[in-house]
């Protein structure tokens, strides 16, 4: 059985050659990348969230972890989708202005993907009028907008604001999320979708481009 606080515990002290083992290991035992991916990485970002909140980790060690684990997801990936059909709509997504946290909504990214959504992913720090002008040229049905600091939270807002005044609030739906996002402050700014975790947000995604 895999012992998922070896893969936290492991991620935490950034022993990525361990990680990539114990990833294998993991599967090879049978254990679902799903599993391994909520129960093991993303719960070992979680410890090192409270460590960095404690000063126990600083930013360095944070951002090797960030690249640790996404060396660890790659393994996964192939075998995270599971319900891939035909092309289900265009979706373009990033990471507010101002914020720089990408983890997640590569994460989202990829789910969409794997569910046959089309995903053109802009970045990280993105601006209002980028999500405008991409809106436009890749022709999205739905726009996704992730962010991980309660201060970048209102960009959205300002976000879902200059979509709306470039007059393309009818031919787009908006899905938000990210740790500090909650389906109130979706529903606060006008957005069309909330989903808290990445397979909520691919679901959501396939539902809101019917
Ligand atoms: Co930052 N950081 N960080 N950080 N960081 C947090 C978010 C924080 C909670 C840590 C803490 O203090 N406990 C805190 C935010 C506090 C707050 O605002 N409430 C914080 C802070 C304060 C900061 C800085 C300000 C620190 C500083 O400089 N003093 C700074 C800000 C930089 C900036 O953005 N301008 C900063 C910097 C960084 C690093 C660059 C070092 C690094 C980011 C590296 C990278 O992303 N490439 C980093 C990291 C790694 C974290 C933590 C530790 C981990 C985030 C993560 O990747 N989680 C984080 C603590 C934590 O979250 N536990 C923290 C794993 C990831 C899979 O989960 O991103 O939540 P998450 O995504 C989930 C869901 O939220 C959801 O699905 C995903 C998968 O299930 N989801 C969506 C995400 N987007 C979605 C979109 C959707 C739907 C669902 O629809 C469109």
């Amino acid at each position: 059985m895999t012992d998922f606080n070896e893969i936290i515990e492991t991620l935490v002290s950034l022993d990525e050659d361990r990680l990539i083992e114990l990833v294998n290991a993991a599967l090879e035992a049978g254990t679902s990348a799903a599993d391994i991916l909520d129960k093991g990485l993303i719960a070992g970002m979680d410890v090192v969230g409270e460590k960095m909140e404690n000063e126990d980790m600083f930013i360095p060690e944070v951002l090797m972890a960030a690249r640790i684990m996404a060396g660890a997801v790659e393994i996964l990936k192939p075998l995270l989708g599971d319900d891939a059909g035909a092309a289900a709509g265009v979706v373009v997504i990033g990471t507010v202005k101002g914020d720089l946290h990408d983890i997640g909504k590569n994460l989202v990214a990829m789910m969409m993907e794997s569910a046959g959504l089309t995903v053109h992913n802009l970045g990280v720090d993105i601006a209002p009028e980028a999500f405008v002008s991409a809106i436009e040229e890749k022709n999205a049905d739905i726009l996704c907008l992730s962010a991980l600091l309660t201060t970048t939270m209102p960009m959205m807002k300002q976000t879902v604001d200059a979509v709306v005044e470039n007059g393309l609030r009818d031919r787009v739906k908006i899905m938000v999320g990210g740790a500090p996002v909650t389906r109130a402050f979706a529903d606060e700014i006008g957005a069309d979708g909330f989903a808290p975790d990445a397979g909520s947000a691919a679901r959501g995604a396939k539902a809101l481009a019917q």
